[in-house]
């Protein structure tokens, strides 16, 4: 328990953005078993690990939340999109997808500036920087799949080149064990 106590005003709608990160986990996931059908295994490891980092943005904000005098609440997550019509197709949909974030992170910052709350915008400027290099990757893997077209062979080179893709916990955070917990 933290010593500011947030609003219900910012409570809300940090819940909501917690939720579109874990939607996003799952969008992550569904297009990971999506390259695993296509026997894209590359492609299906770098959205794994895509979908754990969303993991990642979700519970960071929700232990900020109950870390800050508000509730945590976890809300219902839509399924989504389980097929896309090729490689293509799912990264311009991550491409669109990461711009919506972006637009709603900076709706968040709005929210924070309004109820005058200058812990919960400072917390923010992680995610803002956040969603800078999710735009970029984003937008460097679309650039690659884009210029392989129909090339088999260099499809499956931007596969290898996906496959090494390393998992990383943002510096001093990590989901597991749980930070009230000492081990
Ligand atoms: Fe959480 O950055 Fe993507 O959605």
């Amino acid at each position: 328990m933290g010593f500011i106590m947030l609003s219900e005003k910012m409570n809300e709608p940090l819940c909501q953005q917690a939720n579109r990160e874990l939607y996003s986990s799952y969008l992550y996931l569904s297009m990971s078993y999506y390259f695993e059908s296509i026997k894209m295994e590359g492609f299906a490891h770098w959205m794994r690990l895509q979908a754990g980092e969303e993991l990642v943005h979700t519970m960071k904000m929700l232990d900020y939340v109950a870390g800050s005098g508000g509730r945590a609440r976890i809300l219902a997550v839509e399924a989504p999109q389980s097929d896309w019509g090729s490689p293509l197709q799912a990264f311009q949909h991550v491409w669109e997808h990461e711009r919506i974030v972006t637009g709603l992170i900076h709706a968040l910052v709005g929210v924070a500036e309004e109820e005058k709350d200058g812990a919960t915008g400072q917390f923010l400027e992680w995610y803002e920087k956040e969603q800078v290099e999710e735009e970029e990757s984003s937008d460097e893997v679309l650039n690659l799949v884009k210029a392989a077209g129909e090339d088999i062979a260099a499809l499956a080179a931007a596969d290898k080149k996906l496959g090494e893709r390393r998992f990383r916990f943002p510096r001093g955070f990590e989901i597991f064990p749980y930070s009230g917990v000492k081990q």
